[in-house]
């Protein structure tokens, strides 16, 4: 791991009420070029103290030694955050990625996270095992909920890419809003009500990518109509966990630059 750069805060603990939780009674944290990482100690379900796990994410092309611009990496890091689990961040540089990680990484992508000694792709399977891992406080979206919102993204790239105005995919964005809107406007403010869930940090990424881009590539932002989706949004964004593990707007757009071109 000599090639990473890693970012670890560790932090003096007390027992909360429920017993599984470790949270620091005086925290320390560490200054690093923006942003700040601040770390507890947990009693893992099993009974020991659990190890800060190790996260392999996407590092800043504009700011190196900051977090870069993937919403997987992200959605992972929130879960943490929202769990309050220490981590120990490894900051890949994507375009010119060390041995060690593709070691651990054999397809070369983040996010990779060490559960269980054993390192794990993809922001699903990694997410799910923390859930299953640390319990509390408990995240996952009930299955019946956790399709809401699901198109965002894919119709949000079309429409990114798309150099025909009229070929249909910003119609298919808007519809894809429609549904959420309406979603939310019943069961919200987040996607399971009134308490954050997976879904959400799954979402909350991706819709803060596509307020950054299609502003700066399409001038085009979510119609004011839609006000639980901006609302959503808003929730989401301001969340500290989200201040935290968000890219620089400048990565986003740096990041989507050659796909908009293609
Ligand atoms: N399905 C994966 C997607 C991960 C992914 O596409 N990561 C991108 C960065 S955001 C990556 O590593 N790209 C490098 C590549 O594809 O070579 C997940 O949910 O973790």
């Amino acid at each position: 791991m000599a090639a990473a750069t890693s970012l670890v805060a560790r932090s003096s603990t007390a027992l909360t009420p429920n017993h599984v939780h470790l949270r620091s009674l005086v925290p320390r944290y560490r200054l690093l070029r923006g942003f700040r990482l601040l770390s507890t100690r947990v009693l893992s379900v099993t009974g020991g103290f659990s190890a800060p796990v190790e996260v392999c994410v996407k590092e800043s092309v504009t700011v190196p030694g900051n977090l870069g611009d993937c919403p997987f990496s992200q959605r992972v890091l929130l879960t943490l955050e929202e769990k309050h689990l220490p981590y120990d961040l490894k900051l890949v540089d994507i375009a010119n990625r060390p041995e060690w990680f593709l070691k651990v990484s054999p397809e070369g992508k983040v996010p990779v996270a060490k559960l269980d000694d054993k390192w794990i792709a993809d922001s699903d399977i990694i997410t799910q095992t923390i859930e299953e891992k640390f319990p509390e406080p408990p995240l996952a979206t009930p299955l019946e909920k956790s399709s809401v919102g699901s198109k965002l993204f894919s119709t949000f790239i079309a429409f990114l890419k798309s150099k025909d105005s009229n070929d249909g995919t910003e119609k298919a964005l808007l519809s894809e809003l429609t549904s959420f809107d309406e979603y939310l406007r019943e069961n919200g403010p987040f996607v399971n009500g009134e308490k954050i869930s997976a879904s959400d940090l799954s979402l909350g990424p991706k819709l803060y990518h596509l307020e950054i881009v299609l502003d700066f590539y399409k001038n085009w932002s979510v119609p004011v109509s839609f006000t639980h989706v901006r609302n959503y949004m808003e929730l989401v964004f301001s969340r500290e966990s989200f201040v935290k593990t968000r890219a620089l707007k400048e990565d986003v757009i740096a990041g989507w630059r050659s796909k908009v071109a293609a």
